[in-house]
């Protein structure tokens, strides 16, 4: 709860800059944006000085090859992405007090200058080392440039850090036949200087500062940071040879500019300076100001580690209070993914599903990855509308407001003598509005909404306890007193709901023809006060509407096997002896353990008929040691030793792995003898 002894003067909020290289979805909106729009909104009701920051990312190698790809400069493609984005939030109603962008001349100066003090007070270390280098076109090149057969699966076009293909993540090296995507030929080896921050020397700063000072924070975040800080520390480079980006400032740094994700945390401040040019200060070096980063949590290490090191570096900023991070939102039960075009567009819907923006904002609260990753289906969003927001909080709202119209002319009823019921139904409002104020206060949004749909049940379930249009004959004083009572809870309604369902809540506040509430209010409505005429708040959304988006959703998939089948071509074809000289058979996994310091390794023991020995297989991010012990599955027994990570492995599991790099094991219908063969 704000303290009110140490109520901070001011709050600047941020969200996460997204990368104008694409669209965004509804996993942007879920993770960063409602519930930093939420935060936001609500501060403001309650009277505080807050501004909400956002813009877009407009650096980075991936809009240089885009821009590459399609045959347009890189600013065509920001200038294209950053007008969408902004478009997008503008009409969900994230209420930004300024979005701009990276590619300001305002961000390139102050992204510079910071740079520019760092690298004066001696904050920087410079290396040399060897990058890959285009002789044809004479410049270094990002991995992202270098294309090759991926050595793990053999699909053509992998990238130096990544095949699309088969998910696995790769260094330029190792890539087969690599080549220059801007010129096609062959990369060489070239020695190259960059400037880095020392984050070792921060290290226990950060320490003492995160994991003593802010145990508060969300465990997914604090959990991320206390893993890195028990590694330890690296030096992180901060400039890249590139042409796309903030130069950097340095003499004889040609062909230089700073590595994105330095730039891009300068971007708030930035974007502070262009909204407030005069009293940006107040906000980023006052020790009363309170500074909140919204973000996903693939950000954590960039705004609690690298981005604190650089403004403790500088000297003369504030640190976040802080970076209340969610995890990710999945769709349909698989990763939210651009490259396969497996998300929920914002634009698209917006044009799709108009007057819906509410809905989406409610179920992606509702739903929010607060804790945990989670799950958006269509049928969920259809149900939360139908049974939520259609049942109890239109149902409502639409009762009191029609039972009014009928029998008080639309009018503000009377109140009468009040009942026990009367008077605990009234107390529950400030009751609710304090706990929803603990609830955003410590960033459960999710918790929060529940707390103020609540107050809408329990609208719901005392009209249902008192049931007015039975007394019109025998008590209409009683009647009036109790359309009253639940006029009152409408109005309380137009007030708590405002941080959450924006939309609803100008059309709720039109239909009780009163204006904006103030938070804390006690009297909500006069007696006599003139009602507008009822509207439904909500209406049913229908099957035909979820399966459009649904078929939507399995033409996708079936786009994305056909392109599969295209990126993965069959392989020339192998003689029966050829085939013959693998020894493929079913074993049982006995022991299973992750290999450590590493992700995706599980060193396994299987019993194999003949002997007992050990295998490291890339399959961690799948399976637990524990879901795997005690399988049976498919080996490949005389493949060659290897030693990976120091264990020797012998043999390989086959595993089938689909084009976005899910795998599963292959197992035997039926349980067989250890060292059955395959074939
Ligand atoms: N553009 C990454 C992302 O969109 C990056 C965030 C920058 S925040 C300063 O996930
Ligand atoms: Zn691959």
């Amino acid at each position: 709860m704000i303290d009110v002894k140490n109520k901070p003067e001011r709050y600047l909020v941020t969200s996460a800059l997204p990368y104008a290289n694409g669209p965004v979805h509804i996993g942007h909106l879920a993770g960063v944006y409602i519930p930093a729009d939420i935060y936001s909104r609500y501060l403001r009701l309650r009277g505080y000085d807050v501004k909400f920051i956002g813009g877009s990312d407009e650096h980075g190698v991936p809009i240089t090859i885009k821009a590459l790809k399609s045959g347009i400069t890189p600013q065509d493609v920001v200038d294209k992405y950053h007008t969408i984005i902004k478009e997008s939030f503008e009409r969900f109603g994230i209420s930004f007090d300024i979005y701009s962008r990276t590619t300001s001349s305002i961000h390139h100066e102050t992204a510079a200058a910071f740079f520019r003090k760092l690298y004066d007070d001696g904050k920087f270390v410079e290396q040399t080392t060897e990058q890959f280098y285009d002789e044809e076109t004479g410049q270094f090149l990002a991995d992202r440039y270098i294309v090759g057969a991926c050595p793990k699966c053999g699909a053509e076009n992998a990238y130096g850090d990544q095949c699309e293909v088969c998910g696995s993540t790769l260094s330029p090296a190792e890539l087969i036949n690599p080549k220059s995507t801007i010129s096609g030929s062959v990369p060489v080896l070239k020695k190259t200087s960059h400037w880095y921050l020392p984050l070792e020397k921060y290290q226990s700063f950060l320490e003492k500062w995160i994991l003593e000072e802010h145990r508060e924070w969300k465990p997914n975040v604090y959990g991320q940071c206390k893993s890195w800080l028990d590694q330890g520390l690296q030096p992180r480079a901060v400039s890249r040879d590139l042409s796309w980006g903030v130069p950097v400032p340095v003499e004889g740094a040609e062909g230089k500019v700073l590595y994105v994700w330095f730039d891009a945390p300068i971007g708030y401040i930035s974007n502070t300076k262009e909204l407030l040019p005069d009293s940006w200060e107040l906000y980023w070096k006052s020790s009363e100001s309170k500074l909140v980063h919204f973000i996903g949590k693939d950000n954590i290490v960039f705004h609690c580690i690298v981005f604190p090191s650089m403004l403790k570096a500088h000297g003369e900023y504030i640190l976040p209070d802080n970076v209340p991070a969610n995890e990710f939102l999945n769709l349909e039960g698989e990763k939210i993914s651009t490259t396969r075009n497996w998300a929920v567009w914002l634009h698209e819907y917006l044009d799709e599903m108009p007057g819906k923006e509410d809905v989406l904002r409610y179920v992606l609260c509702a739903n929010a990855p607060e804790s945990k990753d989670n799950d958006f289906t269509w049928k969920d969003y259809q149900t939360r509308n139908n049974s939520e927001l259609v049942a109890i909080l239109g149902n409502f709202v639409n009762r009191a407001m029609t039972l009014t119209w009928k029998y008080f002319a639309g009018k503000m009823p009377a109140v009468g003598e009040l009942t026990g019921l009367d008077r605990e139904v009234l107390a529950e409002i400030p009751n609710i509005r304090k706990e929803l104020e603990n609830y955003i206060e410590t960033y459960k949004f999710r918790e929060a909404l529940k707390k103020a749909m609540d107050l809408a049940r329990l609208g719901n379930k005392y009209l249902a306890d008192t049931e007015p249009w039975k007394l019109l004959e025998s008590d209409r004083n009683r009647v009036a007193t109790v359309l009253n009572v639940s006029l009152q809870i409408c109005a309380a309604l137009s007030i708590i709901l405002e941080p959450f369902l924006p939309f609803t809540v100008i059309r709720l506040r039109k239909m009780l023809n009163i204006g904006a509430l103030k938070w804390d209010s006690e009297n909500f409505i006069e007696e006599g006060h003139q009602f507008s005429e009822p509207e439904l708040l909500f209406e049913k959304i229908d099957d035909n509407v979820i399966n459009f988006q649904t078929d939507k959703l399995a033409k996708t998939k079936t786009e994305n096997l056909i392109s599969a089948k295209k990126a993965v071509p069959q392989k020339s074809s192998v003689t029966f002896d050829d085939f013959g000289k693998m020894d493929i058979r079913t074993v049982t996994v006995v022991a299973a353990e992750r290999v450590p310091k590493t992700d995706k390794l599980l060193k396994l023991t299987i019993e194999t008929g003949i002997d007992r020995r050990t295998i490291v297989s890339g399959i961690a991010e799948y399976y637990k040691p524990e879901d795997i012990t005690g399988k049976q599955v498919t080996v490949l027994l005389n493949l060659e030793p290897r030693t990976i990570k120091g264990v020797e492995s012998q043999g390989m599991i086959l595993m089938s792995r689909d084009v976005s790099g899910k795998m599963c094991l292959l197992q035997p219908s039926e349980i067989m003898d250890n060292g059955s063969e395959i074939g």
